[in-house]
């Protein structure tokens, strides 16, 4: 009977399938024999000579995954003495570290197939890497034998931002409530958040801000600094840093002062007290987040002061601590004649030189807000006394939250890889926030978190690849978009090699496909709403720069928006080399085109095309294109887990049909100023205008 129950639960497991917990780190039983008993040889023990927590969850993880890729138990000594064939921590610098010698958080891996492998790392979060780099390589099927690899941070601060409220809800959040229980905190701890942190440790990543940038006064007061304290427990032995978004009144709403204005002598006390009391519960707090005089939130403005004067004072406040300030550059006022492109850039370059040097000022990739392909951000390469750090999004809100796949990677590193100019050929985003192009003196990057509750974390399996994309591109912006999903797939998925190149495909595909159905030829759609329905008609809002017509410019004449000399002038703020790029209509590429011009509907465009024909076309082929998606999925079916195979082509069903319904929208609406028809050779949409408005309208329903 017994028996009989127990195989009921076995089958009953496999029938449920892998429930997306484990993320990355599986660590399943590798299947090659051969190949298994080989690492086998070469992992007999792993020798930990130290006592410090992150050294050991190094030791830990590697025993741990040791266990579930070969099966078997490998013991943990303190020393290796002249033992041969095992794995042994050191942290020191290799011997022979070769032209790279290791700095900051690098590690290297060296083995000898009679030797040892030794992980260095100048730092324990450097051995701590180096394990899971070791890990990964055994995951991915790569040999052991005759190891030799550096590999060395290219950014200090590699961040999640998390936009997570006290009540649990995440702001643009789409996998289920936050991961923090506040209510539940510092008295119940959730095992979960130590697999957060091993996820986090396995890229890199090394802290994390937890809460909202719109942020809660909260997370200031006595109560939530013991609940925050009792994360940073969990994260420390990870190498993970906890930081908080500041609510910048906080000196007044909860200190009870009469003013918050940064220069007030009584409210920098207030923030060097409380700074303090934050490093009395966590003696290794990373520091501040703000937004400030930014979408309605309150800032040093409101008192005549600037960005530099609201840093500064927080600056003051951690200047006894190892603590920095993230101040972002997130700004744009309410002007119906100005061009919300422009703003951060006009509001920021005047302030280069004046800010603290434990400031560095976080600016998102581009000029708007987070859209599924924008120009970077004029900031970059303009702040030279200012470092400046990269705010990338990793939760989809413009990117058909949880139901469209869409890899990131490629949108990550598009901006990253894209050429500034300011110091001639060459001076690309990435090296103006690795520091190597201004010498800046402190370098950080920030991704704002997919993660929720949900069991498999992000909702969509698939976008578990985004948090691990962006976190090993924080780490080395000089990974491959493809190498990345290669690892990754290997990893989660399977290694089957067909499907391998299969799902890759899909995944190099996935964001074209999406920017066609959604924003093709450099249209946005930043305005208000919830960021998922259709609305490209919505012309009614309490500021200008948060309606639709706003950003398309649609007329009887054509779309885009003029960010010419004829126009807003924004390209100005770009290095004649780029303006050149982009100034042009007739060279401007493509993706860009609606960026910054006003194209008549009639236009040929360099396909021949007319503007109005191409938009058609690339509605058309984008929603086509998830059909592509669907069957190229189907064919995977043998080689990936029921579960997620169930899961994802279902999600493909409604990305489907999503995508139909955003071409339809724009397609329809855009047809009322263009007067054109839809080319022949595609078929007309199945539905009116007035159709998908009320099917938009149903997501304003509460
Ligand atoms: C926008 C989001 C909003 C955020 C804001 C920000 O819609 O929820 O608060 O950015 O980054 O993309 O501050």
């Amino acid at each position: 009977m017994k028996r009989i129950l127990l195989c009921l639960l076995f089958i009953s497991q496999l029938a449920f399938g892998d429930d997306g917990y484990r993320l990355w780190l599986k660590y399943d039983l590798i299947k090659d024999v051969p190949k298994r008993e080989a690492y086998a040889r070469s992992v007999q023990f792993i020798a930990l000579n130290g006592t410090s927590s992150i050294l050991k969850s190094a030791a830990d993880e590697l025993q741990m995954g040791l266990q579930g890729l070969l099966g078997k138990t490998v013991p943990i000594i303190t020393n290796a003495g002249s033992r041969t064939g095992g794995i042994v921590l050191s942290v020191a610098s290799a011997p022979n570290a070769g032209s790279q010698t290791l700095v900051a958080d690098g590690y290297q891996l060296t083995g000898r197939k009679s030797g040892n492998i030794t992980i260095f790392g100048k730092t324990d979060s450097g051995v701590l890497y180096g394990a899971f780099a070791l890990l990964r390589q055994l995951q991915t099927g790569q040999s052991v034998e005759n190891l030799s690899l550096t590999s060395i941070p290219k950014i200090q601060y590699r961040l999640l931002n998390h936009w997570d409220n006290t009540n649990g809800t995440i702001e643009r959040g789409y996998a289920g409530e936050s991961l923090w229980k506040w209510y539940e905190l510092p008295a119940t701890v959730d095992p979960r958040y130590r697999d957060y942190a091993r996820a986090n440790a396995s890229l890199g990543i090394n802290g994390t801000v937890v809460n909202n940038v719109n942020a809660s006064a909260r997370f200031m007061t006595a109560e939530y600094i013991e609940k925050v304290a009792a994360l940073a427990n969990v994260f420390r032995p990870y190498g993970i840093r906890v930081y908080l978004s500041v609510y910048f009144p906080a000196a007044k709403t909860i200190g009870g002062l009469k003013t918050s204005d940064p220069l007030d002598p009584e409210v920098r006390k207030w923030w060097a007290d409380k700074t303090r009391e934050i490093y009395t519960a966590i003696p290794d707090f990373g520091g501040f987040l703000v937004k400030a005089n930014s979408e309605g939130e309150p800032g040093p403005q409101d008192y005549g002061r600037t960005h530099a004067d609201g840093a500064n004072m927080l600056a003051e406040a951690l200047k006894p601590y190892d603590g920095i300030v993230m101040w972002r550059a997130f700004v744009y006022k309410a002007d119906p004649k100005a061009d919300r492109f422009k703003a951060a850039h006009e509001e920021f370059t005047p302030l280069d030189g004046q800010f603290d040097k434990k400031v560095i000022v976080q600016v998102k990739n581009g000029p708007i807000d987070f859209q599924p392909r924008e120009p970077f951000s004029p900031l970059f390469g303009n702040m030279p006394k200012t470092p400046l750090s990269m705010e990338f999004q990793i939760t989809q809100e413009y990117l058909g939250f949880a139901t469209h796949w869409v890899y990131e990677a490629p949108i990550f590193k598009e901006c990253l890889e894209t050429d500034t100019y300011v110091k001639g050929k060459g001076s690309t985003v990435a090296r103006v926030i690795d520091g190597s192009l201004h010498q800046y003196t402190m370098t950080a990057i920030a991704g704002v978190a997919n993660t929720g509750a949900d069991r498999n974390w992000t909702g969509n399996p698939m976008a578990q690849a985004n948090w691990y994309a962006y976190g090993r591109l924080a780490w080395d912006h000089t990974l491959s978009s493809e190498g990345i999903a290669d690892e990754w797939i290997k990893m989660t998925l399977t290694r089957e090699p067909s499907a391998v190149k299969t799902i890759k495909n899909i995944m190099m595909r996935s964001r074209e496909i999406y920017v066609n159905y959604n924003t093709p030829l450099g249209l946005s759609r930043p305005w208000s709403g919830v960021h998922f329905a259709p609305e490209p008609w919505q012309e009614k809002s309490v500021r200008p720069d948060w309606t639709a017509i706003y950003y398309h410019r649609a007329d009887s004449i054509g779309l885009g928006f003029d960010r010419t000399a004829t126009g807003s002038n924004a390209l100005a703020q770009y290095r004649p080399e780029v303006q050149q790029q982009w100034n042009n209509p007739e060279t401007c590429p493509l993706p860009y085109l609606l960026w910054f011009h006003h194209v008549p509907w009639t236009k040929k465009l360099s396909t021949g095309r007319t503007l109005w024909d191409e938009l058609c076309t690339r509605f058309y082929t984008g929603a086509d294109s998830v059909m592509w998606m669907q069957k190229q999925w189907a064919q995977v079916k043998p080689a990936v887990d029921p579960a997620i195979f169930a899961d994802v082509t279902g999600r493909l069903i409604t990305q489907h049909k999503e995508a139909i319904w955003w071409r339809d929208s724009w397609v329809l609406y855009l047809q009322t100023y263009s007067k054109q028809p839809i080319p022949a050779s595609l078929p007309k949409p199945e539905r009116t205008l007035e159709d998908v408005k009320a099917l938009s309208e149903i997501y304003k329903l509460r």
